[in-house]
């Protein structure tokens, strides 16, 4: 059953949804759980895009209410880490010919809470650009967010140039976005694949555990 959030974010009702996030969140309640009820509206209001009961204008409003509401709910997340605790370095991008940055900006979040440093390259980024930021940073993961299919063949073209550079093993490479699937991991050439920003931040946390193991086992 849909929560009344959800059901409120579907209709666009602004002023009621930012009441609600700004209530519960008064009362103590986990952030996290409203960001997933705002997600499974933006959803749902895809469905009604891709139906045609809603069109462009309904995705701006939605886009906006998320932000919004995201903005809110920002300052109950937690600390950010002090720079000598940075656990890696992660790149978080959306390629050429694709605008969506929520679903980004909710990874980066939560990410920089665990403790990475975010280098967010922001929306429709041309890969030439993208492969020498990967040479400049160096980071240990490259995060691309994905919602438009388009975007399948220059990420892939990044992962195919990083590999003619010698630089693709040197980095864990991850995908998300509604319309990612485990296909499209493969047909670009990442590691991970997922539409859950927590599962991405899982993913990150146990490589780098992993690594400092090997380390200290004097591997690498
Ligand atoms: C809001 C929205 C917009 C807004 C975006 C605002 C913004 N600043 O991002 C606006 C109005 C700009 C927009 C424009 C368009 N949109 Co739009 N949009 C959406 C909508 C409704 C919601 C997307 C969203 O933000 N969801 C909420 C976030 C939080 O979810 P998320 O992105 O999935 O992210 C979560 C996880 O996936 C994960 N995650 C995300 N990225 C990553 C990355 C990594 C590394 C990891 C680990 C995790 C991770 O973390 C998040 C939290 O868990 C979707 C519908 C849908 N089903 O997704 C359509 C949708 C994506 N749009 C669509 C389309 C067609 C368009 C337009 C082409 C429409 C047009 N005719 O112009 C344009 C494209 C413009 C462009 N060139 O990019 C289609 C795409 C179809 C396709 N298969 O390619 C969709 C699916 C709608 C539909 N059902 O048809 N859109």
């Amino acid at each position: 059953m849909l929560s009344q959030l959800t059901k409120n974010l579907i209709e666009l009702e602004r002023d009621k949804v930012l009441s609600e996030v700004k209530e519960r969140l008064i009362q103590g309640e986990d952030p996290m759980r409203m960001i997933e009820e705002c997600k499974e509206g933006m959803a749902l209001v895809g469905e009604k895009y891709k139906i045609k009961e809603y069109f462009l204008a309904e995705l701006m409003l939605s886009g906006d209410l998320f932000k919004e509401a995201m903005e809110l709910i920002d300052p109950y997340l937690g600390e950010n880490t002090a720079e000598s605790d940075i656990k890696g370095k992660i790149i978080l991008v959306t390629i050429k010919g694709d605008i969506h940055d929520l679903g980004k900006n909710v990874l980066g979040t939560l990410l920089k809470l665990e403790g990475f440093k975010i280098y967010d390259l922001g929306v429709d980024v041309n890969p030439d650009i993208l492969v020498e930021k990967v040479k400049e940073i160096q980071p240990d993961f490259l995060g691309f967010s994905s919602l438009l299919t388009v975007t399948f063949d220059p990420m892939k073209e990044v992962i195919d140039k990083l590999k003619q550079a010698g630089l693709r093993d040197k980095l864990k490479i991850m995908v998300g976005g509604g319309i990612t699937t485990p296909l499209v991991k493969d047909y670009i050439g990442a590691d991970f694949q997922t539409i859950d920003a927590m599962e991405g931040v899982q993913y990150c946390l146990e490589y780098i555990k992993a690594k400092v193991l090997v380390k200290a086992k004097g591997g690498i």
